[in-house]
Parts: C-alpha cells; sequence; structure tokens
C-alpha cells in the first residue's frame, strides 16, 4: 500500500476488513445487478453491430462498472463536485457510456467510418478520446461534474497529466483539502507495475504545489479477473495460451452468476432480470438508429476541458490580432522595486543575495533589464492582469543558475521563506513557484494538466538543462506537440529549456531544438500569403511555438505574448545560460515599455545597416552564437560588410520579416551560423525555408560545427578549437567563393 502514513493505512484495513461488508441490502443488490447488466450488455451489443472493430471490450471485469459507479456515489455523498479520470483504453467505451453516461449515439457515431469530421485536427481512434460532462448523480441527487482525459496509447503516461489537472481545478476553487474534486485513475496490472511514470507520479503526492490530496486507483488485475477476448477483439489468445483460454472460455460471465444467486436468494425473479435486460438493449437500439441520422462527427463533442468564455460560440478565436505586449514605465519601475526588495519585516536575507537585489535596484534606476528581472517584468505584469503564474521545475525557485530567487529564506528563521512576487499588487493572480521532484516525465506531464485546467494561466515548466526534457519525450510527442490535432484541445504551457555550447560538455549543451523543429507542421516549400495579421495567423495554424530569445527583452515580449494571443499554443524557449550574466545582453527599458512587442526578427540596426547595398554578407543567426559573432566583427573591422540578423522566433518561420532582410541584400552571401553540430541545431529546419523565400536562387551557407555524435564535446580546448574555426569561416569573405550549392 502506497501510503506513509500508518494510521491512514490502519483506516483502510479496518473499513475492508470490518466483519460484515460485503453484505449488501436488497436494493444495493439490484443497483449492483443493473449496473452489471448495463456494463455487460453494452460490449454484447457493440460485439453484435460492429464484430470486426476493435474496442478493447471489458469483457471478463465487467465488475469494474458497478465499482466506479459505486466510488462515484459515495464520492459525491461526501461533497465531490467534480472527478477527473484518466485510464487505459480496456473498457474505456463503456466508462464513457455507463460511469460517464455519454450519450450512446455519439459514441456509436465514432463507428461510422464514412462519417466527415467537423473540426480541424486530425482525430484520434475512439477508445482516446477525452470527456467532460456535468450531470445529476442519480445516487445523490447532486451535480457532479466528470472528465475523462484524452490520452494516447502510451500507458500510464496519461496519469500525470490527470492529477496536473485536478490540482488546477482544486487550486481555482481554493479547495486546498481536495474536498471538492477528486481523481481516479484506472491502471491495467502489467502497465501499473511495468511503467516509471506511475511512480513518478505517486512520487508527487506529498509536495504541497503538487500534491491532489489523494487519489483513488483502480488496478484491473488479470491474476483476478480475467480478459475473454485476449489483448482486442481481433486477438486470438489460445495462439499463444491455449490451456489458460480454454479455461476462460469455460468461465460463467459475472452477470449470469450474480443474476442466477440473487434469483436463487429471492431478491429478484427471472422475469424481472430479463426486463432489465431489454430495457438496456431497447435504449442501445434506439440510440444506435439515433446515430444512424449524424451525418458529421464532432471532435469537439470529446474536449475533457472546456474553456468557458474563452472562444467565441463556435469555439473559434475571438479575434486574430495580439495587442502589444509592452507595458508601462510605471508598472516596470514598480515591479523592477519589488523584485529589489523584502516585503516582510524583520527577515534577514543572504549577504549574497543582498548584491543581487542591490544590483536589481541598479538595473531599474538605470531603466535596463537582465534575463531575470525581464521574466519579473513578465510574470509580475501578468499577475496584475488576473493571469495566474505557476512555475515548477527542480530547483525554479533559486533558478538552476541561482539567477532568480523568487523565494527568499530568512537566515534566522527555520523554514520562513518570503515571496516577493506575491506582494507587487493589492489586486492580484496569485504566484506559484514551486521546486519539483527529480521527474521530467511525471513533472511534465502534470504541468501540461495543470495548463488544461484554465486558458488565464501562464503554467510553465523549467528543465533543469534542456537535454533533461527527453525523459520527457513521450508527454512531448504524445501531448504537447500532437494534442491540439488529435484532441482539438488547446495548450498554453512553455517550456523553459537552458541550451547552449558553452563547454560544458555532451550533457548539459544541447536542449535538442532539432527535435522541436523537426516536429512542427509548418510546410518548408510552402511560400505563405501574408494576408490579415501574418504574425498570429500563422501562431494559430502551426502546432507549437519554438523560439531561441537573444535578449531578456525579447524573453519577456514572448511570455506575455503567449497569454495575450487569443488562443494557446505550446511554447518552447531555449533558455541562456552564460548571457544570464553577459552585460551585453540587458535590455532596456524602451524594448519592453508601452507600444512594444515581441520582434521575431532583430534585424541588423549598426554600420551595415545603412548601405545594405554594400553588405557582402548576411549572417542568420539565433540565440547566444550572436554575441559571439558580433565581438568577432568588431575584432576583425568588418561592421559595413557584414550584417548579422537574429531569428528570435525560429518556429513558425517568419518568412514575410526575413524576406524584406534578405530582400534588402541582393548582392550579399546569405549564411546561417549556428554553434551547434551541423546535423543539430536549426540548419536542417531553417535551411529550405530560407531557399523558399528565394526560390532557390541564392544558396544558405553553412557555418557552425561538424556533424557529430554527440552534442557537444567534453574537451574544453576543443570547444575552444572549433569555435574560433567556425567563427573564421563566418568572417573569411572568401569562404565560399567558387561553391556550388
Ligand atoms: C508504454 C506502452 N508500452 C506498450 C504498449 C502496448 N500494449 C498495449 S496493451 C498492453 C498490455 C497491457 O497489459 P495490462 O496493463 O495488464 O492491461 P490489460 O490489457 O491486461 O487490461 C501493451 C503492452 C502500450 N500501449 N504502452
Ligand atoms: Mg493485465
Amino acid at each position: 500500500m502506497f501510503i506513509n502514513d500508518v494510521e491512514q493505512c490502519d483506516w483502510i484495513r479496518q473499513k475492508f476488513e470490518t466483519p460484515g461488508v460485503m453484505k449488501f441490502t436488497s436494493d444495493e443488490k439490484r443497483t449492483l445487478l443493473a449496473r452489471l447488466v448495463r456494463s455487460t450488455r453494452f460490449e454484447d451489443f457493440l460485439a453484435r453491430k460492429w464484430s470486426s472493430e476493435k474496442r478493447f471490450g471489458l469483457e471478463g471485469c465487467e465488475v469494474m462498472i458497478p465499482a466506479l459507479k459505486t466510488i462515484i456515489d459515495k464520492s459525491s455523498e461526501m461533497g465531490i463536485e467534480y472527478v477527473i479520470m484518466g485510464m487505459p483504453h480496456r473498457g474505456r467505451l463503456n466508462v464513457l457510456a455507463n460511469v460517464i453516461r455519454k450519450e450512446l449515439e455519439q459514441i456509436f457515431c465514432q463507428f461510422d467510418p464514412k462519417l466527415e469530421a467537423a473540426d480541424e485536427g486530425s482525430g484520434d481512434v475512439k477508445y482516446h478520446l477525452g470527456m467532460y460532462h456535468e450531470r445529476i448523480n442519480r445516487a445523490t441527487n447532486k451535480n457532479i461534474t466528470l472528465s475523462l482525459v484524452a490520452n494516447p496509447s502510451h500507458l500510464e503516461a496519461v496519469n500525470p497529466v490527470v492529477q496536473g489537472k485536478t490540482k488546477a481545478e482544486q487550486f481555482y476553487r481554493g479547495d486546498t483539502e481536495g474536498k471538492k474534486v477528486m481523481s481516479i485513475l484506472l491502471h491495467g496490472d502489467a502497465a501499473f507495475a511495468g511503467q516509471g511514470v506511475v511512480y513518478e507520479t505517486f512520487h508527487l503526492s506529498d509536495l504541497p504545489s503538487y500534491t491532489t490530496n489523494g487519489t483513488i486507483h483502480v488496478v484491473v488485475n488479470n491474476q483476478v479477473c480475467y480478459r475473454r477476448r485476449g489483448h482486442n477483439e481481433m486477438d486470438e489468445p489460445m495462439f499463444t495460451q491455449p490451456l489458460m483460454y480454454k479455461q476462460i472460455q469455460k468461465q460463467v460471465p459475472v452477470l449470469k452468476k450474480y443474476a442466477d444467486k440473487l434469483i436463487a436468494d429471492g431478491v429478484v425473479t427471472l422475469q424481472d432480470f430479463e426486463e432489465e435486460i431489454a430495457e438496456y438493449d431497447k435504449i442501445c437500439e434506439e440510440a444506435y438508429a439515433r446515430s444512424k441520422d449524424n451525418k458529421i462527427l464532432h471532435i469537439k463533442h470529446w474536449l475533457d476541458s472546456p474553456w468557458p468564455g474563452f472562444f467565441n460560440l463556435d469555439g473559434e478565436p475571438k479575434s486574430m490580432t495580439c495587442p502589444s505586449t509592452g507595458i508601462s514605465e510605471d508598472m516596470l519601475t514598480h515591479i523592477g522595486n519589488v523584485a529589489s526588495s523584502v516585503p516582510l519585516e524583520g527577515f534577514k536575507i543572504h549577504g549574497g543575495l543582498s548584491r543581487i537585489l542591490k544590483g536589481r535596484l541598479e538595473m531599474t534606476k538605470n531603466r535596463v533589464v537582465d534575463w531575470a528581472l525581464g521574466e519579473y517584468m513578465a510574470f509580475g505584469s501578468l499577475l496584475k492582469e488576473g493571469i495566474h503564474v505557476r512555475l515548477s521545475g527542480q530547483d525554479v525557485e533559486r533558478g538552476t543558475f541561482s539567477h532568480r530567487h523568487h523565494v527568499l529564506h530568512d537566515q534566522d528563521v527555520d523554514k520562513r521563506t518570503c515571496v516577493p512576487m506575491n506582494h507587487l499588487w493589492e489586486q492580484q493572480a496569485p504566484y506559484t513557484v514551486c521546486n519539483s521532484s527529480l521527474s521530467e516525465y511525471g513533472v511534465l506531464g502534470f504541468e501540461l494538466g495543470f495548463a488544461m485546467a484554465s486558458p488565464n494561466a501562464l503554467v510553465c515548466w523549467e528543465a533543469q538543462f534542456g537535454d533533461f526534457h527527453n525523459t520527457a519525450q513521450c508527454i512531448i510527442d504524445q501531448f504537447i506537440s500532437s494534442g491540439q490535432a488529435k484532441w482539438v484541445r488547446h495548450n498554453g504551457i512553455v517550456l523553459l529549456l537552458p541550451h547552449g555550447m558553452e563547454g560544458m560538455g555532451p550533457e548539459h549543451s544541447s536542449a535538442r531544438p532539432e527535435r522541436f523543429l523537426q516536429m512542427n507542421n509548418d510546410d518548408s516549400d510552402a511560400f505563405p500569403q501574408f494576408d490579415g495579421d501574418f504574425e498570429v495567423s500563422q501562431l494559430y495554424d502551426c502546432n507549437w511555438i519554438v523560439v531561441n530569445c537573444s535578449t531578456p527583452a525579447s524573453y519577456f515580449h514572448v511570455l506575455r505574448r503567449q497569454i495575450l494571443l487569443p488562443f494557446r499554443k505550446p511554447l518552447i524557449i531555449f533558455t541562456p545560460k552564460s548571457l544570464l550574466r553577459l552585460p551585453e545582453a540587458k535590455s532596456s527599458f524602451d524594448e519592453i515599455v508601452s507600444g512594444t512587442s515581441f520582434r521575431r526578427v532583430i534585424a541588423e540596426e549598426g554600420p551595415a545597416a545603412e548601405a545594405p547595398g554594400e553588405v557582402k554578407r548576411v549572417i542568420f543567426c539565433t540565440g547566444k552564437v550572436y554575441y559571439d559573432l558580433i565581438r568577432e566583427r568588431k575584432n576583425q573591422d568588418l561592421e559595413k560588410e557584414v550584417a548579422i540578423t537574429r531569428l528570435e522566433q525560429i518556429s513558425p518561420f517568419p518568412f514575410d520579416l526575413l524576406k524584406e532582410e534578405m530582400e534588402k541584400c541582393p548582392q550579399a552571401d546569405l549564411v546561417w551560423c549556428q554553434e551547434e553540430h551541423k546535423n543539430m541545431g536549426y540548419y536542417d529546419y531553417v535551411k529550405p525555408r530560407f531557399r523558399t523565400i528565394v526560390n532557390h536562387t541564392r544558396p544558405i551557407w553553412y557555418v557552425g560545427r561538424e556533424p557529430a555524435a554527440a552534442p557537444a564535446t567534453g574537451n574544453k580546448n576543443t570547444h575552444l578549437v572549433s569555435l574560433r574555426r567556425f567563427l573564421d569561416t563566418a568572417f573569411n569573405l572568401e569562404a565560399f567563393e567558387g561553391k556550388m550549392f
């Protein structure tokens, strides 16, 4: 039993082992039978109508339905208003029909291959879709909302997502003890034992910012019940388990056993039983007839987390524009001052921290921000606008690079802390900053679930180093990059992935930008139409946004844009390490005050911009390498000859702005420069898109490190030599002369 509290364990034992606990009243027995009828006959009905369709039926464990319904009845009786569930495919349709009570015709529609989908997206198979339903619980006559979270085939991956959504629903209702919202997770016995994410999710159960105050886990154990038809209906289990399946075939179905017993005991008559069956079969038949009238399939009916009021009545964004993301000078100064202060009386902070806070005050006076202060400005301003901000990940409170310090610790009083961000405004949304457990898969799934609950929250997950995200790959692939296409569900989660080649070795260097870019759905060969607000419509069409900011101003704007957009998309940000402290990497208030916005591309602004016709080379780059490039260009005195243009947003690709830049310098070499190895980073993504802009008439030359197997060398000297080498090439104006492309 995974409960650390002896008292709680004893309580459960007592409940289970009380003599007579399994004795039911006649009414209870009849309810149980009626529920078994529904559970069993639902599968029988599907099997009759669609004998050759996979549905992952519940046969062999029909009792799961009465069990779940009993749990929900009892929970409703105890005051629960909202139950969030996650489960694998086996029995899922049955749960939808008989526990959640999704209209049967909607379920049956899913079996009609000819129905056209009405909504955007590629959809998903019927036994993965989610569901949200508000109804009256018949046992208690109280309102209850049930939500089944959509999931991929990857067993148990939905667990942390369910927990995150549950936590969010509790948080926004002020349900601090989990008395109104609870989660139920169903598991198969093999998956429960074998999938590590089960334990990563358990591990969150006692952390204050992650606990859901208890979850009901139901394990469908084939050692106790069985699967009558093997893995799915198309499977022949006798191929591999002949003896066991001979036994299984001999098993009398539980409905028959129980009905016989109740009839023998005189609790029901055979006639009652047969009527119950006939009545339910009729319900199924009628729903089936109605399902035939449906012409279109609405995936939107299968949304697990509706956001009332966020979209218009047709479920579309209310506009296709984004307001300016800058904020007033007064707000900047105020946030800067609070970020530099200790709002609690008699609170002694560490001397090193005093220096950091003093530095912030200086910056505020000088009207500049570094990375940490830029982030502060973005978060702090959103809080004023009623947007809950949540930042979660390993050591995020302090910041892995000791730059953030959002939680102050009293040096004299144990466990006395202060979060100045929560002292910004009289009326403000709460700020949650929480150090997670040492998990990526579990925690990222949790935050994704948290972000599902409301569009009015900025939910950020920060990896300790960007490369650690790959232990959460399933959440990234199955939920974040493809979730909207499969389940028409928007999600605005932000991933902060520290990235950069700093000579720190193969690990800790690369957040693997190439992988995020490869999964973006924009077409490298299609030159888009620039109508309307191209920036916004391009964002609307993409499956996620990938940015690599070179300035704190960009970081500030992109965080705010995330919320000011009229829709939600996942945002992947490659965040810096050495730039956190690089004096040149600061931004003036002028770049973030009212009227300013996120700049997807920061074009050359120095001498080369004055006479673009004379420019010999335009170097396009993104992120930290920009600072190496400008230093080197200065050293080589090439500021007129070489223009350097930064892509702050890499994907969706800023075709419009880059086209302008490329046309300004028709005679120049076009170079893509990156510090990553050639088979990594951005090159494979940007190259075909640059070529599309110039209609394949000009080459885009590569400058950067050679292809490699590991993301970075373990040898500091090799790192520096390769840096030197590619910087030399970047500014060797003859480097590509006579070369073919
Ligand atoms: C992560 C993952 N690995 C493998 C599979 C393929 N798969 C689908 S069902 C299944 C067996 C699951 O057994 P169990 O959890 O006991 O559930 P049961 O089918 O017995 O109800 C497997 C291996 C999967 N869906 N997810
Ligand atoms: Mg099993």
